[in-house]
């Protein structure tokens, strides 16, 4: 069989694009792709950092001729201002998901709207928090540890409890660095502070809070929001799931879920399997009632019951445009507000839900808690009645799709590796096979692939071609985000896509009966990464800097992405980026990015813009880091 052969192309998912984007121009439909066209060339000043707007003398632009704003912050203030800010933003933004799933953890009851789902995973994470949980009713606990989490948020001493899950090595570096997380709306509080007018303007202490800030998401606001939602929608395990547009179907009612929160898709997942919502799809000339996903809000519905995945961050509006999307629901984050008037181009409703993300043009049903099922019904029930409302003439599904094996918690990676007989080692529940595979060199290292599409990239373009890459050259591949969903849209998630790759690679999917590329979750599940990468350095007796892992986020775009960026590195990872950050404008603010951190932290970001020399500069990390440690 040629190389890669099975997969799906960039270049076919590119056409299935235009011919969405021919069945729009019938209706008028704008898109992101003339947008960019209208807003290019984009602003230096923006794009290299040296703008600056935070006080009304401003806005301030630094240039050869005014070196310094009317404060007489120079560039590397106000680069490093803008940097931190911008983290800031992505660390409130997952946080307050994760405050969001803590605040439904503390509405769970006997019978309610929402229910412990994983006790065994309350049970563990109530103890490793020193919660008493003999003789507790379960709900009881629930409520206790939502409101111990609730607590991480505010509290007024002490660092976020999660930081001991990471080696000890590891948190002696945070703490003798000074950037251990502390409460973590105190971190994102006080980098506001930080950077408003007449406060810091050294780099060095702005881009160590950024690093805190960062590490308060990862290792706190995200870790809340991955572990409580499997305590309330289960822990993921392998499940099948197909992947692209292909899987939206023409004889059913279509409901797309995206966002990120799944207390909102679980609903509406259980509801549109409800027979009396069923009956009535059928009573409207429809074969049944589908829901598909896209972005994160996908992924999470996708790792929990192989709820299909329509596409990723730059494909949803392709879900609309293929004139057969009855309902795009949403909650909060990554969502374009063009949904608003596309979504009046066609017949689908728009059905904004979160007092987080209110937008023009959308339908509003408000989302609680404790109106969570009557909710979600209303909202399966206006789909279904609006399929009657469906334009044959402009129904166009792009015929591709993928199967995908998905769903690899840290628990599930773990219950695969007890499958594996392994004659050095006997012990369940370690990360002690994969690390023998990784010593004698059958895996040479891992590379961690997430992050979103962006425009200034051929979309999946570089996470398909960078996977790809790796995965000839037995690196393992663990995605997250619009990372995974473009995997999943190629094939790599399909395990029969292990033939093309490595030996090593291949002889491991195998034996372990996994795909080439492990789905790992949501992007606030890049906190699974994290206790992944931890468990990994306990069992080796390492830190984690010194295992031959490295992440890549080669189209991000959103301020979440630094948030993670910075965890990621302060954590010991190196990381790899395809896009710039808006830091360019300062020599000092780049210096330390991209090489003085790594004397606090013992990684740095690597920006290289040109996608082609990604891999290698990857696999020369790798390389070097088993080269450090002998093997
Ligand atoms: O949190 S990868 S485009 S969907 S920001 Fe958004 Fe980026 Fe996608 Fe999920 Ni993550
Ligand atoms: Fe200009 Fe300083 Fe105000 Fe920024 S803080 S806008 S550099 S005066």
């Amino acid at each position: 069989m040629k190389d890669w052969e099975r997969l799906t192309t960039v270049e076919e998912m590119e056409a299935a694009t235009a011919s969405l984007l021919e069945n729009g121009k019938k209706v008028g439909a704008d898109s992101w792709q003339q947008r960019v066209k209208n807003q290019t060339p984009h602003c230096g000043f923006g794009e290299s950092g040296t703008c600056c707007r935070i006080c009304s003398m401003g806005p301030c632009r630094i240039t050869p001729k005014a070196p310094r704003g009317i404060c007489g912050c120079d560039v590397h203030g106000i680069v490093g201002r803008n940097y931190l800010r911008f983290t800031a933003g992505g660390a409130a933004t997952h946080s307050d998901h994760g405050r969001a799933i803590c605040h439904t953890l503390y509405s769970t009851k006997e019978g309610g709207n929402y229910q412990v789902k994983d006790p065994e995973k309350l049970i563990r994470i109530a103890k490793e928090w020193g919660i008493e949980t003999e003789g507790k009713d379960i709900y009881d606990l629930a409520h206790e540890v939502a409101e111990t989490g609730l607590m991480e948020y505010g509290k007024p001493f002490g660092t976020q409890r999660f930081l001991k899950r990471a080696p000890q090595a590891r948190q002696e570096i945070w703490h003798r660095e000074g950037i251990e997380p502390r409460a973590i709306d105190r971190e994102v509080s006080q980098s506001m502070h930080m950077t408003h007018m007449g406060c810091s303007s050294l780099p060095e202490a702005l881009i160590r809070q950024s690093l805190r800030a960062g590490l308060s998401d990862g290792w706190g606001g995200s870790m809340m929001g991955t572990e409580f939602s499997d305590v309330l929608f289960g822990t993921p395990k392998p499940v099948d799931t197909e992947a692209n547009l292909g899987v939206m179907e023409k004889d059913m009612v279509n409901i797309i879920v995206h966002g990120h929160d799944p207390s909102l898709s679980e609903m509406i997942v259980f509801y549109a399997q409800d027979p009396e919502m069923i009956a009535l799809a059928k009573a409207e000339g429809a074969k049944g009632i589908n829901v598909a996903g896209v972005c994160c809000t996908s992924n999470e519905v996708a790792m929990r019951h192989g709820i299909p995945m329509a596409g990723n961050f730059l494909q949803q509006e392709n879900v609309v445009l293929t004139g057969a999307c009855e309902a795009i629901v949403v909650d909060v984050q990554c969502i374009f507000p063009a949904l608003g008037p596309l979504s009046k181009c066609f017949h689908t409703k728009f059905v904004t839900t979160s007092p987080i993300a209110q937008m023009p043009d959308s339908e509003y049903i408000e989302f609680h808690e404790e109106t969570a099922g009557e909710k979600a019904k209303a909202i399966v029930k206006l789909a279904v009645e609006n399929f009657k409302n469906r334009k044959p003439e402009l129904v166009n599904i792009p015929q591709m799709k993928q199967k995908a094996t998905v769903g690899y918690s840290v628990e599930a990676i773990k219950k695969c590796l007890d499958g594996v007989t392994n004659s050095h080692v006997d012990e369940l529940n370690t990360m002690k096979p994969l690390i023998e595979c990784i010593k004698a060199g059958v895996i040479r290292g891992a590379v961690a692939m997430v992050g979103c599409n962006n425009p200034r990239i051929r979309p999946d373009y570089a996470h398909i071609e960078l996977m790809k890459k790796l995965l000839e050259n037995d690196i393992l591949v663990i995605v997250s985000g619009c990372a995974a969903q473009a995997a999943a849209k190629a094939g790599l998630m399909d395990k029969a896509s292990a033939q093309y790759c490595g030996e090593g690679i291949r002889r491991v999917c195998k034996l372990v009966d996994i795909p080439p590329v492990l789905h790992m979750g949501s992007c606030v599940d890049i906190s699974r990464m994290m206790v992944l990468a931890a468990d990994i350095a306990k069992d080796w007796g390492i830190d984690i800097c010194q295992i031959p892992v490295v992440g890549c986020a080669p189209e991000w775009m959103s301020e979440k992405a630094v948030s993670i960026g910075n965890y990621v590195v302060a954590s010991g990872i190196d990381t790899f980026l395809g896009v710039e950050p808006y830091t360019k404008g300062s020599s000092e603010v780049v210096g330390l990015l991209q090489g003085g951190i790594r004397d606090w932290v013992g990684a740095n970001f690597t920006v290289e813009l040109d996608i082609e020399k990604l891999p290698d500069l990857m696999m020369q990390r790798i390389e070097e880091k088993r080269a450090a440690l002998g093997i």
